[in-house]
This record gives structure tokens, sequence and C-alpha cells, in this order.
């Protein structure tokens, strides 16, 4: 069945986002940024990839903006997701309705024109996401991400990654030879039931250390977490960790819709309550919520 005619419902067997999240106890500063979140379609306008590994529902960009108003901050940042692949509309068109309040990270093909990526910047796309899980994307050669990287610098733009820990040691040399400010997805994907003083975290936080145009969202306990909501206590001490390490490098996101999740769907109101718990002081929420994604994308 061609693509444009494929009936897209989403994925038996998952769960789609939280219906009724919690008002949050934790109060975000004033200009607070969700910065790692999904639209996803509508699929009846913006069918989902023929080569996706998944189907989300579809989770639309007045859904997100109400979230957004309901948890209490004011501005989000789109991450393009691999169900939509290179096709980047859905994304534009929702920051294209924010008034403002939403940049985007977007995903290219190495065939994007000059042209196409000036029109992305233009509607609000500030980076583009290499993904390096093979459950989600196809393998991309090394070097075709290096040239998307080096045309998208001088725009000053930069790059996003996800990756899981065990394979940070394979793309370290990629991720440190790349000419952009280099954004991790949520903290590497640690193995929390490890030490956070343990060989796996140190690497990551050595990458981080040696390497200063790099940063980190402590996003996602839902994906990390081993006990669980609502309190995700084990994701915790490597989220603080990083926040106290490297304050002016660290974003916080929601992730909602939480696509790909089948175990729970998380409750966004308690995952905003998760915050003053990795980041204990009004000055360190201040830097992660406000300060670090201004300065990455609206500067
Ligand atoms: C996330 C995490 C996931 C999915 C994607 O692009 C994606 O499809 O990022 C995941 O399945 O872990 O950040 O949304």
């Amino acid at each position: 069945m061609p693509a444009d005619t494929e009936i897209q419902t989403m994925d038996p067997g998952w769960i789609c986002f939280h219906p009724n999240p919690s008002r949050p106890g934790f109060r975000p500063p004033a200009g607070a940024v969700d910065a790692h979140c999904h639209v996803f379609g509508p699929a009846a306008q913006f069918p989902f990839a023929p080569e996706r590994k998944y189907t989300p529902c579809d989770a639309s960009q007045d859904q997100l903006f109400a979230l957004r108003d309901l948890l209490g901050f004011e501005r989000n940042v789109i991450v393009q997701a691999t169900c939509h692949g290179n096709d980047n509309r859905a994304l534009l068109q929702a920051i294209a309705h924010s008034g403002g309040r939403a940049r985007g990270v977007a995903s290219v093909s190495a065939d994007v024109s000059d042209t196409e990526l000036q029109a992305l910047h233009e509607g609000g796309v500030r980076g583009v996401r290499f993904n390096f899980l093979r459950r989600l994307a196809d393998f991309t050669p090394r070097e075709v991400l290096m040239r998307i990287a080096q045309r998208i610098a001088p725009m000053g733009w930069h790059v996003v990654v996800y990756f899981e820990a065990q394979d940070l040691p394979e793309l370290w040399d990629f991720f440190t030879s790349l000419p952009t400010t280099v954004v991790v997805d949520h903290m590497g994907r640690p193995d929390v039931s490890q030490p956070v003083d343990g060989p796996q975290f140190e690497r990551f936080v050595q990458l981080l250390r040696e390497h200063p145009n790099i940063w980190s969202k402590v996003s996602c306990p839902e994906r990390l977490s081993l006990c669980g909501p609502p309190a995700y206590d084990d994701v915790v001490p490597f989220a603080r960790r990083l926040v106290e390490s490297f304050p002016d490098r660290v974003l916080w996101g929601t992730d909602w819709p939480h696509p790909n999740l089948k175990s729970h769907m998380p409750d966004d109101g308690e995952l905003v309550d998760m915050i003053p718990r990795i980041a204990p002081t009004p000055e360190l929420q201040h830097k992660l919520l406000v300060d670090n994604p201004m300065r990455l994308y609206w500067a």
C-alpha cells in the first residue's frame, strides 16, 4: 500500500500519553523552557515516515501548548522524532503556531539544500538530531553526518545526539570531533542500576568535563528508571550530578508525548515535581530551565 494511502494507526500494545496530568506542586521560574518534547501528526495531515520503526498516537501542537501552560512553562523546544523521518512539516507548523514560544530541532538528509536549511532556520529550527539507536533509525555513515554538521555549524545551530551508554566508547571520537555545540539526549541513557560514580557514568561525565561544547539533557527518568514512578528515585543522582557539575550545560524536558513507552505512561506533573530534587537551588533551577535553553535556542 503506498505511504500516502496507508492507514496509520498507533502500534498495538503501546500506550498513549497521560490523559489528565496533574498540576505540579513545583512552580518553574518565569520563562521556563520545556527543551525536549515532540508533536506527532495528525497523521491524516502529516503522515508518518514509511521507514519509521513505530507508529505513535497523534499528539498535536494544541495539546502540547495546553500541557505547557498546565505545567507552568512558557516555551517549548520541539524535537523531531524518528517516526516523522526527515519530514519536518508537523514540527514547523507547531513552531509557526506558537507565537514565538517554540523552537525546533530537525532531522535532515545529506542532500538537504541550502535553501531548505535557510527555510528551517526561518521556521525556528536551531539544531539537527542524529539518532544512533538501531531500534529507532537506520545507520547513516559518520562522514555523511559530519558533512551535515559542517554545513549547519556556520548557521549557529547545534547537533543533538541520541545514543545508549554502552555505545559511547565507539561514538566518542565522532562526538568529540563535531564542529558545533553537541547536546546529548537523556544523559546518554545510563544504566541506572550501576553506581552514579561507576565506570559507565564516569565516562559520560568525562566526556562533558573534557569537552566544553558538549551539553546534556537531564531528561527521561521514565525511560531510564528501574524503580519507576512517581519518584523515579534511581535516576535522581545521575541527573543531579550533571546539574551540579555542569550547571551551564544542562537542559530539561518532559519528552511529551513519551513515544515508544510500553511499561507505563508518566504523569507529566510528577516529572516536573522531580526538578527540585535534581536542581536543588533556585539558581540551578534558573540555569536549567531558563538561562541555558534561552542561550541555545533564542539568542
Ligand atoms: C525520545 C525517545 C525515543 C524516541 C525518539 O526519535 C524518536 O523516535 O526519540 C525513544 O524511543 O527512546 O526522546 O522521544
